[in-house]
């Protein structure tokens, strides 16, 4: 993979084969630990487990030996996604076995590095009278969720009400170990958000509560709804998207000792299904980001500052007028970008990123929809990639400033803190890395560019995304 023109270089991932959700978020001891579902026999989901990176700055990363296999009678076709608590001072996994699903439970004795699984699934039924949707393996009920209040343990499991829609059922503990069911927080309509909620997350932020779900079948977004939690019901007053790529799913959450909310999401490919195979690796997660509310409830998030650690030389530009001609500034397809804009008489500006002769995409302000426009018509000259144009409307209090995370295939973009957009890019020549100003139909400023290179994450001996593939083998 050295010569591997997409693959990412400051964002988490197996040294090959298969990501997806991120799992079991939490910062111990110092360390920021995170799980992610991992399979090691290939670019596709399946015989999944548990790989495991650890980070002490939220910058640099490790990869440290699989954490869970699917090697007991209750999960042997797979480790499925769930979450980490300090079980007074024990770190423990409950997560979903398949198949049925069940709920099950791990613990480390040697500070998250090999765990012990229990014997049996800690809940093995949904105990609920709801018609529950069913797959072919029995009731969708997974992903759990969970935290204390007081003495108590609660657990917050995705599932779906037959012909009614998405819900998290809600569940309680003494002792992680027996739970008894208590009642849905809340349940979606199926026409707007999906009839199963995977991956559910509830936490407070602010003087609110927010709700994370990734519904099905859609399994594209991740959604959130902010609002109040009490009496163990969930009223929402506010919803968005967690990004409003297509390609930002199954979003897990954790509090770290700064007392900061911090979100991960799994960043999808954008490609076939051949083409991952191909490739020999599939699926990163997200940059850190911190989250907070803003004052009518929506959903803000800051890129982590420690992701600055991770800068190399610096570049800027200011006070350039900007139209149609102008010229490239840089060429990287590994940098961060922060660009402050104003509008003049162009109906549209923003940057061509990823520029050749021969491809192309544009990020982009449209003046009149006060949208941003994701322009991937000419990203690519390989035909097993996607390619459109998302147009995606901003809050009114956006600014025209775009921060832009370019690490190869994967692109985060924020505005402010308003509006996350990831999208993934497979430019097929090394050349395409061209990042010019644009205005359309007239001109507009840029006031300010800043650009750094951006270093790996991972320390030199251990780094997988730099080495040939078969150094692992
Ligand atoms: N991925 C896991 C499930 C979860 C889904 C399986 C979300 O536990 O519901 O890999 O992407």
């Amino acid at each position: 993979m050295f010569t591997d023109l997409h693959r990412p270089r400051y964002h988490v991932l197996p040294s090959a084969h298969w990501l997806n959700d991120p799992n079991g978020l939490i910062h111990w001891r110092g360390q920021y630990h995170l799980f992610y579902q991992y399979n090691p026999h290939g670019a596709f989901h399946g015989t999944i487990h548990w790989g495991h990176a650890v980070s002490a700055d939220l910058a640099h990363w490790q990869h440290l030996p699989i954490a869970l296999r699917p090697d007991q009678s209750y999960d042997q076709a797979g480790v499925w996604s769930g979450c980490a608590v300090d079980n007074n001072g024990v770190p423990t996994l409950l997560y979903t076995g398949v198949h049925p699903q069940r709920q099950c439970l791990a613990w480390s004795e040697d500070n998250l590095l090999t765990w012990k699984k229990r014997p049996a699934p800690v809940l093995a039924a949904p105990l609920t009278d709801l018609p529950l949707v069913s797959g072919t393996h029995g009731p969708e009920w997974r992903d759990p969720w969970v935290w204390r209040e007081n003495e108590t343990w609660y657990m917050l499991l995705g599932a779906g009400v037959r012909d009614v829609g998405g819900t998290a059922l809600l569940y309680a503990s003494a002792d992680l170990e027996h739970w008894t069911y208590l009642n849905p927080i809340l349940v979606g309509d199926r026409a707007v958000t999906g009839e199963v909620w995977e991956c559910p997350n509830l936490f407070p932020l602010g003087n609110q509560h927010t709700f994370l779900f990734s519904p099905v079948p859609e399994a594209t977004y991740t959604y959130y709804f902010t609002g109040t939690y009490t009496a163990q019901r969930f009223t929402p007053f506010a919803q968005g998207k967690a990004d409003y790529g297509p390609y930002f799913y199954a979003a897990q959450t954790m509090r770290d000792d700064q007392q900061r909310r911090l979100m991960w999401g799994w960043i999808k490919e954008g490609r076939t299904n051949e083409a991952q195979r191909a490739a020999g690796w599939s699926g990163a997660m997200s940059l850190p980001r911190i989250l907070d509310l803003a004052p009518d409830g929506m959903l803000r998030q800051t890129p982590a500052p420690e992701l600055a650690k991770l800068r190399g030389q610096h570049w800027c530009w200011e006070n350039l007028l900007i139209t149609a001609e102008s010229p490239p500034l840089f060429n990287s397809p590994c940098a961060e970008i922060l660009a402050h804009f104003a509008p003049g008489d162009a109906h549209r500006f923003g940057l061509w990123i990823y520029a050749s002769e021969a491809e192309c995409t544009l990020i982009a302000f449209d003046v009149a929809q006060h949208a941003l426009i994701v322009d991937r018509v000419h990203s690519s000259l390989a035909v097993d990639v996607d390619q459109d144009v998302q147009t995606v409307p901003l809050p009114p209090t956006a600014p025209f400033a775009l921060r832009v995370f370019l690490d190869h295939s994967i692109v985060e973009i924020f505005v402010g803190a308003h509006l996350c957009f990831s999208t993934r890019l497979y430019p097929t020549h090394p050349a395409s890395t061209g990042i010019r100003p644009v205005a359309f139909g007239g001109h507009a400023h840029l006031l300010a560019l800043d650009l750094w290179t951006m270093k790996s994450i991972w320390t030199s001996a251990e780094d997988d995304s730099l080495q040939p593939h078969n150094a692992h083998l």
